[in-house]
């Protein structure tokens, strides 16, 4: 027998929008609520989650998703809306009801969209304010460097980079240094949507800020689309006594707004009436509505009026132009907390929650069911399905599937043995070499892309750029080469150009390589980016950097020069800390070679590591310090592994020295006369702490399983005495090496600067921070003596 259905109410297409906004507030604010209410609480901390941001940007999220983005299009959501994601990929048949009834669970559904924890439907994790915003920009401007490259389909559409932001995301200083950047390069096809609630986390924002934004915007060659009033006040406005209502409102201060949004409509109308209940006309507009009618008409902002967003949106899709639009809404409109300041981290009771449920008409126990309480499931069903976002962009979610570049066994390498020469020259000769490769040789040096805020020629990228062009859409001329005026360095541009020039803004670096490092899967075409950077001002853009890696970008970060090595240059070009930095970063692996033959096996390293599923980013700190060139060969693994002997020891020896990177000369030399009185003693070279301590905690892990493993540094000192003491030593903070005491039990005598550097020469500086040869045998004769 046929299911006796109602029949559905027909309706409009407004209206059948205005259905999944009411579904999409309502199954935010369930998952939030049944995450802090419904779930046995082990530990006593609060949950949390947001559900006034949710319900700020629920219809720009219902009009943006149901209305306008097309697959190929990318949105960063603001991370206090992940909830919103996730229900619409949930309307979208892409989410589960385990992983939202999971949220904030382990295992379930993330705090905040993440890529790599929730799954190829999220475009881009966000969580650190700010940041999400500007990598649409970088984002977009990868795209259009690989489509100058004829790496993807040119049948493919153009993307859309989209950032739905909080206002007080625009605090954040990274922002403006990403508008200049993104103003330098031409950036296009960005729409920035701001969520513009005037609240932030602590309260209401001051009105000084008003009006600030548009003007900067504008003139960073942004269109600005203002969505103040929703149609509804429009209208008000339009009628007899409307202009003083509108000035009323466009005077009330932010604060007082929020007030009186969140005591409704009496509230309003008090306030209207002490100021304008002389004049009959606003008090034509006025006295008609009843209280409710009256709060809904003094809060209908554009940013809660479906039409007003959709007509906004499809007109910004005719341009390509980046689009900013300032969306005035009330944070928790449609909650009972709306417009509260302190509404933040607000959430609805129990019994408010109930009184919700009700007014939503869901019935208890079909919370998450998809079409619960709507006036016509089946059409709005309908309607979800036949939205250009409902056409997977894959089978496999959002993840464009990208082939892998082959790397070959040997990279193109100049001369290097028995010349002096430090890692950063090496690393440019090499860099030169491969883009000196044409034709089938050539599959490796297309798709490396360089990238440096305002660094490339003194990081010694300017070999490359000189082979393989600067990059940008137009094509500009170099104005010292045509004028036959001498540089070493082309700086003329060109749509085929392999190098990304920056301003002097280090978050920029990275939040361009995190989009590099991202174009295999947002754009089908892999790229090998390589930043390359001073080594103290990667603290600089540290955020960033940590973003990039917690979004699994792949990239090739080169830091160098480094440490007070820079001698000179003195101490805030002196950084210590990088290498500590280098070894607690997830998702990248961090080297730091002494030699150049060192250099070429991990920068070939990198650029297959990079691609590997299980790979990850890869970082290499350089020295310009000047070695001799070593002739020797070298076993690869060990060097990827992280440290290899030079010297090995004899089997129970007593001790040995253990040297990273620049100080690889001291080292040598102090091994040199200890040798003389302890010849059993070995020399370790170090080139990756991070790698060798990742390597000894995955053996760890395996032996509690009940699994055989002996990591790298545990099998490199395995022939030392019981109790043999360490001497380390590195151009860095000591802790890096610390630990290699707690492998074996060994004594370890850790040498490096751990306090601020100076102006000096190397033989000063080294003296003065205890790395050099004498110290070194200090430390030895230290660590001979009886405990
Ligand atoms: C870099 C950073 N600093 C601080 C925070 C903590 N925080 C989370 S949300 C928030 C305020 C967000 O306000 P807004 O962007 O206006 O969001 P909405 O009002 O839409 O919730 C702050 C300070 C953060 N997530 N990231
Ligand atoms: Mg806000």
């Amino acid at each position: 027998m046929n299911e006796m259905r109602p029949i559905e109410p027909e309706l409009g297409e407004l209206e059948t929008l205005a259905e999944v906004e009411r579904k999409l507030l309502w199954l935010s604010s369930w998952m939030i609520h049944n995450a802090n209410h419904l779930r046995p609480n082990r530990d006593g901390l609060k949950v949390g989650g947001h559900q006034a941001s949710c319900a700020s940007v629920t219809s720009i999220i219902t009009a943006l998703y149901f209305e306008i983005l097309r697959p190929h299009d990318r949105v960063a959501v603001k991370p206090h809306a992940g909830p919103v994601l996730h229900a619409v990929n949930y309307l979208l048949g892409r989410q589960s009801v385990e992983q939202m009834a999971a949220l904030r669970q382990f295992g379930g559904a993330q705090a905040y969209p993440s890529r790599t924890k929730d799954g190829p439907e999220i475009d881009f994790s966000t969580g650190s304010v700010g940041l999400g915003v500007a990598l649409t920009s970088f984002s977009s401007l990868m795209q259009d460097y690989v489509r100058a490259h004829g790496l993807v389909d040119p049948a493919m559409p153009h993307a859309r980079h989209v950032a739905i932001a909080g206002d007080a995301e625009l605090d954040e200083g990274n922002i403006y240094e990403a508008l200049l950047e993104g103003w330098k390069h031409d950036v296009r096809d960005v729409w920035w949507i701001v969520d513009y609630n005037r609240q932030s986390l602590d309260s209401v924002m001051p009105d000084r800020l008003f009006g600030r934004f548009e003007g900067l915007f504008r003139d960073m060659g942004w269109k600005v689309v203002s969505l103040k009033y929703g149609r509804r006040l429009q209208e008000a406005f339009s009628r007899p006594g409307g202009t003083s209502l509108r000035g009323w409102v466009d005077e009330c201060p932010n604060s007082t707004y929020s007030a009186l949004t969140f005591q409704g409509g009496a509230a309003w109308r008090q306030a209207l009436l002490a100021d304008m209940g002389k004049s009959r006309t606003v008090r034509s507009i006025i006295d008609p509505l009843s209280d409710d009618e009256l709060g809904a008409l003094m809060t209908n902002l554009a940013g809660h009026d479906l039409g007003t967003l959709s007509d906004a949106f499809r007109t910004a899709t005719k341009t390509d132009q980046p689009t900013v639009f300032l969306a005035y809404t009330i944070k928790g409109m449609g909650l009972p907390f709306a417009g509260h300041k302190d509404n933040h981290a607000g959430m609805m009771t129990v019994e408010q929650m109930d009184a919700f449920r009700s007014a939503m008409n869901v019935r208890p126990g079909h919370e998450w069911d998809r079409f619960e309480g709507l006036a016509a499931p089946r059409a709005v069903e309908r309607f979800i399905q036949s939205v250009p976002y409902a056409t997977p962009l894959t089978q496999h979610g959002r993840r464009l599937p990208a082939e892998t570049i082959p790397i070959p066994a040997a990279l193109p390498q100049p001369r290097i043995t028995g010349r002096r020469m430090s890692t950063q020259g090496g690393f440019g000769e090499i860099l030169s070499e491969i883009g000196r490769a044409q034709g089938e040789s050539a599959a490796l040096s297309k798709r490396i892309v360089t990238m440096s805020p305002d660094v490339a020629v003194s990081t010694n990228l300017g070999p490359w750029i000189n082979r393989r062009g600067v990059f940008d859409r137009h094509t500009r001329d170099d104005v010292f080469r045509d004028g036959k005026l001498a540089s070493a360095q082309r700086w003329g541009t060109n749509p085929e150009g392999q190098h990304i020039e920056l301003g002097i803004a280090e978050q920029n670096l990275f939040l361009l390589l995190g989009a590099a490092g991202l174009s295999h899967d947002l754009n089908g075409a892999r790229l090998l980016p390589v930043g390359t950077v001073y080594d103290p001002f990667v603290n600089r853009g540290h955020d960033a950097l940590f973003y990039a890696c917690y979004q699994d970008a792949r990239f090739l970060l080169i830091s160098t020069p480094s440490g007070i090595t820079l001698a000179p240059e003195g101490g805030q070009h002196q950084a210590t800390n990088t290498p500590l930095l280098a070894m607690v970063q997830d998702r990248l692996a961090s080297f730091e070679p002494a030699y150049c033959d060192e250099l070429a096996i991990l920068l070939r390293h990198a650029f297959d590591h990079m691609q590997k599923p299980d790979g990850s980013a890869v970082w290499l700190r350089l020295s310009t310090q000047l070695l001799t060139q070593p002739a020797r060969s070298l076993n690869a693994e060990h060097v990827i592994a992280g440290a290899h002997w030079v010297v090995p020891p004899a089997a129970c020896a007593g001790i040995a020295i253990v040297y990273q990177g620049a100080v690889a000369g001291e080292a040598e030399k102090a091994f040199g006369m200890l040798r003389d009185d302890m010849p059993e003693a070995g020399l370790l070279a170090v080139t990756s702490p991070d790698r060798l301590y990742a390597g000894w905690r995955e053996a760890q892990r395996s032996r509690r399983r009940g699994i055989a493993a002996s990591s790298h540094i545990e099998t490199l000192l395995a022939p030392m005495a019981p109790g043999a003491t360490l001497v380390s030593v590195l151009d860095g903070h000591p802790a890096a090496h610390s630990w290699l005491g707690g492998v074996r039990g060994n004594r370890i005598m850790a040498l490096g600067p751990d306090r601020f550097g100076q102006s000096g020469d190397i033989p000063d500086l080294y003296r003065e921070y205890e790395i050099d040869a004498a110290a070194i045998l200090d430390a030895c004769a230290e660590g001979l003596l009886p405990e």
